[in-house]
């Protein structure tokens, strides 16, 4: 399916059902439940949108009753997509970077660029913990001190979540060493070692889900559509 198409239909449905949710709350939220019911098995090319588009010359209780299904359907649909097409990245900041009063610098560079937070919690990991977060790194000569110190205090963990997310995150946070990080990066503007490079980013879709369900259950990830999101994502 073309996405650009796809979007802008879903784009309107979803300014159309807001729209007709300010006319008639009873009838779209009646709408929105046989929609969730038809839209377990609407898989279907999506008919034209222009005529939900363009009623607006048609009377409102008409386009309440007639639309809502349909156009509940495409939100539903549209959330769904919307929903698989983000991605979600785990990122920490060490105790280094927490000791420091750099939380609010780090979160805010992830903000800024439009990101969205979906977890976030201050732990202190065990020793075990750790070793389990760094596993990969276990044959390394570092790999002992480098648990001892990522136990050795609080951590804020986090989900951040966003196109291209995993890897532009990375960026955000520079090279593994910051000698050789841009300075604009995170490791770059905030850091000078790499034994204290005070943050960890997933470095692939795989480690990104594995380092999510290490840290977080899945009760703590949120779900929720952000304000900014049609001001960050469009297609023009
Ligand atoms: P990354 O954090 O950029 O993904 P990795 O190679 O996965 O880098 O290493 C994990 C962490 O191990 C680094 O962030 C850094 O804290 C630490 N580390 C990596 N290389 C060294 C090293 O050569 N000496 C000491 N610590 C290191
Ligand atoms: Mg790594």
């Amino acid at each position: 399916m073309n996405t650009q198409i796809y979007r802008s239909a879903s784009r309107a449905a979803r300014s159309f059902l807001y729209s007709a949710s300010k006319i008639n709350k009873h009838v779209v939220s009646e709408g929105r439940t046989a929609a969730a019911a038809a839209a377990i098995s609407f898989k279907g090319t999506l008919p034209p949108l222009a005529s939900f588009a363009n009623s607006s010359n048609t009377s409102n209780k008409w386009i309440a009753g007639a639309l809502a299904v349909p156009a509940a359907a495409y939100m539903l649909q549209d959330q769904e997509a919307h929903a698989a097409q983000m991605e979600r990245t785990f990122i920490a900041i060490k105790p280094d970077g927490v000791q420091r009063g750099l939380i609010s610098d780090i979160i805010q560079r992830f903000e800024r660029k439009g990101f969205k937070l979906v977890a976030i919690k201050l732990i202190v990991p065990t020793k075990a913990f750790a070793g389990k977060h760094y596993q990969d790194l276990k044959d390394r000569p570092f790999y002992n001190g480098l648990c001892n110190f990522l136990s050795s205090g609080p951590v804020i963990a986090m989900v951040w979540e966003g196109e291209g997310v995993i890897t532009y995150g990375r960026k955000l946070i520079g090279a593994t060493d910051p000698q050789k990080s841009e300075p604009g990066t995170i490791r770059g503007d905030l850091a000078i070692v790499v034994g204290r490079n005070i943050i960890h980013g997933s470095d692939g879709p795989e480690t990104a889900k594995n380092e999510i369900n290490l840290w977080f259950k899945p009760e703590e990830l949120t779900n929720y559509t952000s304000n900014q999101e049609k001001w960050t994502y469009g297609v023009n």
